[in-house]
């Protein structure tokens, strides 16, 4: 991976000179009084070359959680980053991301739903339980998925279609009030990833 990102590098450093650094093509819902989401549509042009590369080269890993009484598979593969040293281009956009919202975004994890039928369910980020007011970027590259989110305590959930180079960022209370998901679908796909940012030194493992 560190081999791959090296090679490349010089193609990763141009990328996000071309992302709208002014962010004012934001879409931005307002959840509710103190929860918000942006989607910015084509955000990172050029992206498949950066999907191709992490396809490739990132730590993919097989992960477990417990089902009722046993432990199953996640429906999806993840590779987690202590720091973005292995990632030039997703370190700039992680530089650009915080120039605008604010925190220093440090680490990253990624996610490789294989196809339609790979999915995360309803959750809050990690975040949530350790800050009341959170920004998380997540960048999708690839194929185009459905991307939901509806209030914890209950209630129809808002969706957005995101594609290859799409930024969707949650914030607010959103980790805390709110949980999102990627759901399978009966329509075939191919694979996407979600690149996950996030700004804490602690673990940056999703809750479930
Ligand atoms: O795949 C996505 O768009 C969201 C991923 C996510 O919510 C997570 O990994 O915590």
């Amino acid at each position: 991976m560190d081999r791959v990102a090296a090679a490349h590098s010089d193609l990763f450093s141009v990328a996000p000179a071309s992302v709208d650094r002014t962010f004012t093509r934001a879409r931005r819902v307002e959840l509710d009084e103190t929860s918000w989401v942006e989607h910015l549509p084509g955000w990172l042009p050029g992206s498949d070359g950066l999907f191709a590369e992490l396809l490739a080269g990132a730590g993919w890993e097989q992960r477990t959680r417990w089902m009722y009484d046993k432990r199953v598979d996640e429906p999806r593969l993840t590779a987690e980053y202590p720091d973005l040293g292995p990632f030039p281009l997703l370190a700039e956009v992680a530089a650009v991301l915080g120039g605008h919202y604010g925190p220093a975004y440090e680490r990253l994890w990624i996610n490789l739903y294989r196809d339609h039928r790979d999915s995360t369910g309803w959750h809050g980020d990690g975040v949530g339980k350790r800050e009341a007011e959170s920004v998380v970027p997540v960048l999708s590259l690839g194929a185009a998925r459905r991307f939901l989110i509806k209030p914890a305590a209950g209630g129809p959930s808002v969706g957005f279609t995101v594609a290859g180079g799409d930024l969707v960022v949650m914030g607010g209370r959103a980790q805390r009030d709110w949980r999102h998901c990627a759901p399978k679908q009966a329509t075939p796909a191919g694979p996407r990833m979600s690149v996950n940012f996030a700004p804490s030194p602690r673990p940056v493992v999703p809750a479930g």
